[in-house]
């Protein structure tokens, strides 16, 4: 297909200048450029394709940038990066030094505002809609959320308040029915309710033009409920519209004219799209390609790199499901990520064990520690960085309780083309100062298997396994998961002088540095902490006490591990004795997306920059100790297991 109107459109304003009834075939066109791009690049696909039209319809009434666009999640930003001065740069989505593949203020005055978690649209859309009236400004505020998002709590918090301030405020309901899976939980059984027919533009205007003020408002929401039909939203102040088919623009520009000449309060439109709309591999696939990787356009085949070990995520799957065979009141959770987490497996073979609660983290907590106040053993199994959501829950309703709740924490660390919005740094530091907390990190995915077998043994008081995003190392699977010793590490690889003490998927890069040093006549000691929390002070002290340097390393930021380590250290006195200690932890800062070595490299925490670090450490030694023997027992030493380089 040829791009003739798309190649017109630099921006919005160029957009603005097409006569309405070219705006179906600028969709078209770009709905292809959106597909030609994403089976180079890979990425978000099915969220985009779903609001092709509703994005030319927005720019094309509203008066971005001035008017504010604000996508809730922003995974389906993509066309509108194309039609707001990137499509030159499309091609470098999710890339090192490339756009975002989410929305990002500092890179679009479009990018009204960031976003990459779920449900934060309607609540930063309202904190601007007062800082409009503040400001005596007239612009509009549109947030477009999906109902996958509207699942979220802080949606209904925004509602809620937002009912009640009775400002201006847009807000285009995406409903495609999908999360990243089915949506699931009774508002989406809702949503199904009232999409039933669709609305047209006369219909939509008429409805916008019944009573606008608040109090008819009222009386035509008693009408509507005596007739079976008032919404949810109408009763929480917002007014509702629709549905609309999201995909027939000569329905959607008149209807968002109409919107923006409503002036009483806030507004729902409810438009009815399809996930993957108008692409058929898409459209009939399972998860409608939520994310893909590089694909043939013609077949829709992804071109997936052979898997040279088994995923991180798929080893907790299966080490779950093999315990959960034997203990029945293992159950599962998730917060709308059941293939992300893997518990899409669990949930085949134990459909009554699984949970599946929606974009809902903060919920999802405090439901695994109703479970686990009941004497079950309750796996919440949650991105490192969705976590962050949950904290409070982690701390009020885990961890003072001292329940049992395990959580399994995914993508700890860097995670690459996701990039800062979904690396997971924070979890070491954030639940590190929690009293009573079990904190174990998987060095490779054989210590996976026993850290799920080890939290199943924990059951008087909270526990967490962390582990990377991506493949394991390659090391043998254990048959079966053994509870590991509660607080204790293991010492991997013994030398003189140095020790590292690492923390976490980190340990292959240490291993592979301790070989460079060895080649050049040092010998370093390595070790594998296994846990952040308790602390395996006996092997701290003993590293300590037996080599000149000391340095700890792990994929997280400042505050975590190392900082454990060190007040261990301090405590000890140790730090007194002329003891070189660093620590290698994620820098203070956020690192865009990448691919992993890169941000690897970034972050200085590969094999070179470790390698660095320790030459580093022992040209700092004070003569009297570059002499010091080191007096290692071999305690503890576990045989190296093969790495796959
Ligand atoms: C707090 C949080 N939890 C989980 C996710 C992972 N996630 C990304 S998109 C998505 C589904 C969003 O569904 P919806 O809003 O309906 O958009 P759609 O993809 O269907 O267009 C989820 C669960 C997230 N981004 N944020």
């Amino acid at each position: 297909m040829n791009s003739k109107l798309l190649d017109s459109v630099f921006c919005p304003s160029d957009l603005r200048m097409l006569k309405e009834k070219d705006l179906r075939q600028l969709a078209d066109e770009l709905r292809e450029a959106l597909i030609r791009t994403v089976s180079t690049t890979g990425g978000h696909l099915g969220a985009g394709l779903g609001v092709v039209e509703l994005t030319v319809a927005l720019h094309y009434v509203f008066d971005t940038p001035r008017d504010r666009l604000i996508w809730d999640v922003s995974h389906q930003c993509y066309p509108h990066k194309m039609l707001t001065e990137r499509r030159d740069r499309i091609g470098t989505i999710r890339q090192g030094g490339g756009l975002s593949g989410f929305t990002k203020r500092t890179e679009s005055p479009y990018d009204a505002f960031g976003a990459a978690h779920a449900s934060t649209a309607l609540s930063a859309g309202l904190g601007m809609a007062v800082a409009r009236d503040l400001r005596q400004q007239t612009h509009h505020i549109v947030c477009v959320v999906g109902d996958g998002a509207m699942s979220g709590g802080m949606a209904y918090e925004a509602m809620n308040n937002a009912g009640a301030h009775g400002r201006r405020l847009i807000i285009i309901l995406n409903d495609n029915q999908m999360s990243i899976a089915p949506a699931v939980g009774a508002l989406s059984n809702y949503l199904a309710r009232i999409r039933d027919a669709d609305l047209t533009a006369a219909e939509v205007l008429s409805q916008i033009a019944a009573p606008l003020r608040a109090e008819m408002q009222r009386s035509e929401a008693r009408a509507r409920r005596m007739l079976g039909n008032a919404t949810l939203f109408d009763d929480l102040g917002l007014r509702y519209v629709g549905p609309v088919d999201g995909h027939d623009i000569d329905t959607l520009v008149p209807v968002l004219r109409s919107l923006k000449e409503y002036s009483e309060g806030p507004i729902l439109l409810h438009a009815k799209t399809v996930k993957g709309k108008g692409y058929a591999p898409a459209e009939s696939s399972a998860d409608r390609y939520h994310g893909v990787s590089r694909f043939d356009v013609e077949t829709g085949k992804q071109l997936k790199p052979e898997a040279r070990a088994p995923s991180y995520t798929k080893v907790f799957a299966n080490s779950l499901i093999e315990q959960a065979r034997k203990d029945p009141e293992i159950v599962a959770i998730t917060a709308a990520m059941p293939s992300g987490t893997g518990l899409d497996a669990f949930e085949k073979e134990f459909p009554d064990r699984m949970f599946d609660v929606g974009i809902a983290e903060q919920h999802a907590v405090t439901f695994a520690a109703g479970l686990a106040a009941e004497g079950m053993k309750p796996f919440a199994a949650i991105y490192s960085t969705f976590l962050q959501r949950a904290y409070d829950q982690v701390v009020h309703d885990v961890a003072i309780q001292r329940l049992p709740v395990r959580f399994a924490i995914d993508r700890a660390g860097l995670v690459g083309a996701d990039g800062a919005t979904h690396a997971g740094s924070f979890d070491l530091t954030y639940l590190g100062c929690l009293p009573g907390f079990v904190i174990m990190a998987a060095a490779d995915e054989a210590e996976l298997v026993h850290m799920v077998a080890t939290a199943v043994a924990i059951d008087d008081r909270p526990s967490a396994f962390r582990y990377p995003r991506g493949e394991g190392v390659g090391v043998p699977l254990p048959e079966r998961g053994v509870p590991l010793e509660i607080g204790k590490g293991r010492i991997v690889r013994e030398g003189m002088k140095a020790a590292i003490l690492s923390l976490g998927g980190r340990l292959s890069e240490c291993l592979a540095a301790a070989d460079e040093l060895a080649g050049d006549g040092l010998a370093i000691t390595v070790a594998d902490a296994r846990f952040a929390k308790p602390l395996d002070t006996e092997l701290v002290l003993r590293l300590a006490d037996e080599h000149a340097c000391l340095l700890t390393i792990e994929e997280g930021a400042i505050g975590g591990f190392s900082a454990q380590v060190m007040q261990c250290l301090a405590e000890s006195g140790l730090l007194e004795s002329g003891l070189v200690v660093r620590s290698m932890v994620l820098p203070d800062r956020f690192i865009d997306q990448d691919k992993p070595a890169a941000m690897y490299e970034k972050a200085g925490l590969d094999r070179r920059a470790i390698v660095r670090k320790v030459r580093d450490m022992i040209s700092h030694l004070p003569a009297s100790h570059r002499s010091r023997p080191a007096r290692l027992r071999p305690i503890r030493t576990e045989p190296r297991r093969t790495l796959v380089s």
